[in-house]
């Protein structure tokens, strides 16, 4: 039990297990590590599929033809997918002020040519989401930028990919990536409601969405449950990255589950039952402690704790008990609209409504969240 195949849909960007673990006050601790490999490693493991940054593919081999080769030859051989690629728009000193949004125009020209570039090769690898996460967009100072100047020029830089997008006749969507801090003191489009705001005012809302990420929000102190629930709502869940956090701190990166285990089982629970088909992508760093055996150790934790959390809620859900508690707590009320058919806001007036016996009725939240800390735990 427990043993992912391709039908599970989960992939792994090229640079969580092929991260180095060089951090701020230390260099790499492991070797670099071969697209190629990756591919081979993933695929026994059971993945789906891989997604990449443009300069990801450049990991052992500098000459960025030959890196492609040898990349669709691995595809090739263990018929991975590739669903979503990205632009690296955060390493290179040249975006230390960002890219869309860096003050200095010639960067955000450079920028917006080098997702082009990108482009035109996630497109020949059939990939159908380009995820743009804003890394340097964003300031330390509020004297540094000027927030609404920075916001036209975003809007500007996703309406002309979208463009590119239409002219090239590629079948591809972005997903912007939220996330509040972190190179930068302050990151633009910092949460999910942010962002979606943001795609409400583009020339093609249709085709821009969401790739939320779970430590990114709970870095925000927010509730990625509800953040997710939100852009499922809005038809913008796009793509996810899916990783661990221990609240408000640096981006961890954990492995799937190994930050806030409960709010990753109500997560699952919502991917499984609220209509996402998207892919179960990892964006996860390999702690730096770890050999490189380890790393693959801890890929397939990613893809076995995804699957024991989905047993676990269709557990949850087929439970009689559960069943109960959840009408007991009208869970399943909320779903009924408020006015009935044909009424308008006229007919409220003749509700005989005791407001003393409302207040007095409990909900019983509580039985219904201990049991699914008991089907979590294990013991039911
Ligand atoms: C950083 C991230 C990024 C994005 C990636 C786009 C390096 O905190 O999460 O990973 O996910 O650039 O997919
Ligand atoms: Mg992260
Ligand atoms: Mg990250
Ligand atoms: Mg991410």
């Amino acid at each position: 039990a427990f043993i992912p195949t391709p039908d599970d849909r989960f992939t792994f960007g090229l640079w969580t297990v092929g991260w180095q673990a060089r951090d701020p006050f230390g260099d790499a601790s492991r070797p670099a590590l071969d697209p190629v490999e990756t591919v081979h490693k993933l695929a026994e493991l059971g993945a789906y599929g891989v997604t990449f940054h443009d300069d990801d593919l450049l990991a052992v081999e500098p000459d960025r033809d030959k890196a492609i080769a040898a990349f669709r030859k691995a595809l090739d051989e263990t018929g991975m997918k590739v669903p979503m690629a990205t632009t690296n728009l955060f390493t290179h000193p040249v975006f230390k002020d960002g890219a869309f949004t860096s003050n200095d125009r010639d960067v955000r020209r450079y920028a917006l040519r080098k997702v082009m570039r990108n482009l035109d090769l996630a497109a020949s690898l059939g990939a159908t989401t380009y995820v743009c996460w804003g890394g340097r967009e964003g300031a330390e100072s509020d004297a540094a930028k000027d927030v609404r100047a920075a916001l036209d020029r975003y809007k500007e830089g996703l309406d002309l990919l979208c463009q590119y997008v239409i002219d090239k006749g590629y079948d591809i969507r972005f997903a912007l990536e939220p996330k509040p801090n972190e190179p930068r003191g302050d990151i633009l489009l910092p949460t999910i409601g942010h962002a979606l705001g943001l795609i409400g005012e583009l020339e093609h809302p249709e085709m821009v969405g969401l790739n939320p990420e779970v430590g990114h929000e709970q870095m925000a102190g927010l509730n990625f449950v509800h953040g997710i629930a939100q852009a499922l709502w809005h038809g913008k869940l796009f793509h996810i990255d899916l990783n661990g956090q221990h609240g408000p701190k640096f981006d961890q990166d954990l492995i799937f589950g190994h930050g806030d285990l409960k709010s990753a089982f109500f997560l699952v629970d919502l991917l499984e039952h609220g209509g996402y088909d998207g892919p179960r992508h990892f964006d996860y760093k390999p702690l730096r402690t770890e050999d490189p055996q380890d790393v693959w150790d801890s890929a397939a934790a990613n893809m076995r704790t995804y699957l024991i959390l989905r047993e676990k809620s269709r557990a949850f859900r087929a439970d009689p008990e559960v069943q109960q508690a959840l009408a007991a707590s009208r869970v399943t009320e909320l779903a009924q609209p408020t006015l009935a058919a044909g009424e308008t806001w006229q007919d409220l007036a003749k509700d005989d409504f005791d407001v003393e016996a409302a207040a007095a009725r409990g909900f019983h939240f509580t039985r219904l969240n201990q049991l699914a800390l008991e089907h979590l735990m294990g013991v039911r």
